[in-house]
């Protein structure tokens, strides 16, 4: 019981875990997208993107939530997380700017302009 408790109190200091995960956020509007969006995850606690480097900076607490659950979140927004691909159907439905390579996706297949 003792050990338990002691356990508990530790929990508490120790219990919120950092992570970055890489994004395929374009602009500020998929910043603040993501943001809110797990702002509202369960266990999240604080979330940051940076859209120099499109890494977002996520506070949790573990046993609420786990890396996994945060990076399928993002997925289902829209945006790839890691490995963790975008979810094809939220994908689709973001704003065209928003959309992997937004600004240049162009010349990669024979476009017709
Ligand atoms: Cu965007």
């Amino acid at each position: 019981m003792l050990a338990l408790s002691f356990l508990g109190l530790f929990a508490q200091d120790k219990g919120v875990k950092e992570i970055v995960i890489s994004t395929s956020a374009q602009c500020g509007m998929c910043k603040d997208r993501i943001e809110k969006e797990l702002a509202f995850a369960k266990g999240v606690r604080y979330a940051n993107l940076d859209l120099e480097t499109k890494d977002v900076t996520v506070r949790f607490r573990e046993g609420k939530t786990t890396a996994e659950e945060i990076r399928k979140t993002i997925s289902k927004i829209g945006y790839d997380a890691d490995e963790v691909l975008a979810d094809p159907v939220a994908y689709e439905k973001l704003p065209a700017c928003c959309k992997k390579g937004g600004h240049d996706q162009d010349h990669s297949q024979g476009s017709s302009h």
